[in-house]
């Protein structure tokens, strides 16, 4: 962890440091990807079925390639009703919050007596990656599913590895809850080829989301344009402006709630006191020794993570929107945490005050915890309804309409030299 301190001369080089720092994997998989990408366009399952064979360790065609909807309520079914009523608990949040986002059609004269708009509608096919192994959240698939479903989406199709053969339990029973229409038992850069051009078993999609590795990512980046995508998601982050009115305990498990994802996560706290940046600093070692996820959390801690102790929190805003955090949390009492507020400019999502945790939005807020990272508030948003839909504009003139602005298309067409364009305005005229 590093300590800085705004009033130190050099502040502003370190500063700089921090904000330009880089915690994405260097690791070129590019080419590797590319091919991965051709294979499976050419070869389709079979593929689909070596790779599943070589990376996962099971025979797709032995053990199934599909996991199907009654072993998905099964797992519902199974769950610990603890497990299955907190899992209900979220799905119906974040399906409220995500209904109260679709968006309105337009429909309207102008001035001229133009009508315009634009009618609002969902993509056909959906695709949501969920990863195996330590990153196989639940939570994701509620995250990326629900939004597909109530955008309007008629296919939902989820791909996972599941290796060896294995499946997680909670992940099916949370796609069963969402409404996810199909399973497809393959991860990896093949799976996201096999979704956006399509094999003998799998229709494509129109539309990829989730999260997934380096080579999922850049499967995604080089489909991109083939399909849509959610956004290339780098690692996570979280930064907590607190003043030393908290409870240092509850900041430091703020902060490790973020560090224990991966090891590239970054946590950075601003604080406004001295004693209380130390009081933080002794709270998350002492709680980083009893995690289960310790390691990854000491990692991400030691290499990314930081505390800047600086004169008043309202002037820390400035540096807080240049980091453009994923997740903000302002711990501090309501009316100054709005007053904050006010002056945020660029993050993912923001917590306010001291009562709301940032891990309360990964699971049952409501609002999307797929977010952008790595300073891409500066220009993006978290996953939503409008990921799954598109806009469809419309004109409608009558003959008085044509008459009024369709002399000035015909000129703009002579001045392009597209002799046709103006015919076809000037003949109704
Ligand atoms: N905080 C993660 C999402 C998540 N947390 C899933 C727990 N489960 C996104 O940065
Ligand atoms: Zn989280």
């Amino acid at each position: 962890m590093q300590r800085l301190d705004s009033s130190d001369i050099g502040f502003a080089d370190a500063f700089d440091a921090l904000v330009n720092g880089r915690r994405e994997a260097d690791a070129d998989v590019s080419s590797a990807v590319a091919q991965t990408i051709k294979d499976v366009r050419a070869h389709g399952d079979v593929t689909l079925a070596d790779m599943t064979q070589r990376f996962d360790g099971f025979d797709l065609n032995t053990a199934g390639w599909q996991i199907d909807a009654a072993q998905c309520k099964a797992a519902y079914d199974a769950l610990e009703p603890e497990l299955r009523d907190a899992l209900t608990l979220a799905a119906k949040r974040i399906e409220a919050y995500h209904k109260a986002q679709l968006p309105e059609n337009r429909d309207y004269r102008d001035s001229d007596n133009v009508r315009l708009g634009a009618r609002w509608s969902a993509v056909d096919a959906a695709g949501v990656y969920v990863p195996g192994g330590r990153a196989a959240y639940p939570s994701s698939v509620l995250m990326n599913a629900i939004p597909a479903k109530v955008a309007g989406v008629e296919r939902i199709v989820m791909v996972t590895p599941t290796p060896r053969g294995e499946t997680n339990q909670t992940v099916m029973a949370a796609a069963y809850l969402a409404g996810v229409d199909e399973i497809w038992r393959v991860g990896g850069a093949q799976a996201i080829a096999a979704l956006a051009y399509g094999t003998e078993r799998i229709r494509p999609v129109d539309v990829i989301t989730g999260p997934g590795n380096a080579w999922v990512a850049e499967a995604k980046r080089q489909l991109y344009g083939v399909v849509g995508i959610d956004m290339v998601a780098g690692p996570s982050e979280i930064v907590v402006v607190a003043d030393a009115q908290n409870d240092p305990e509850w900041i430091a498990a703020d902060l490790l709630s973020q560090a224990e994802h991966d090891p590239t996560s970054q946590s950075i706290l601003f604080t406004d006191n001295a004693d209380f940046a130390t009081q933080v600093a002794a709270a998350v070692d002492a709680q980083i020794a009893t995690l289960s996820t310790g390691a990854v959390a000491r990692a991400s801690w030691a290499d990314f993570g930081a505390i800047i102790v600086v004169e008043n929190l309202e002037g820390a805003m400035p540096l807080v929107n240049r980091l453009a955090a994923e997740h903000l949390e302002l711990a501090v009492d309501d009316d100054r945490a709005e007053r904050l507020f006010d002056l945020v400019r660029h993050a993912g999502s923001v917590f306010l005050g001291r009562m709301t945790p940032e891990a309360i939005g990964d699971y049952v807020a409501g609002p999307n915890h797929v977010l952008p990272t790595g300073r891409r508030a500066r220009f993006a948003s978290g996953l939503s309804v409008l990921d799954f839909m598109k806009r469809t504009s419309f004109i409608a003139l009558d003959q008085q309409a044509i008459h009024k602005i369709g002399p000035a298309a015909a000129t703009l067409a002579d001045a392009e030299g597209l002799p046709a364009h103006a015919a076809s305005v000037r003949k109704r005229l």
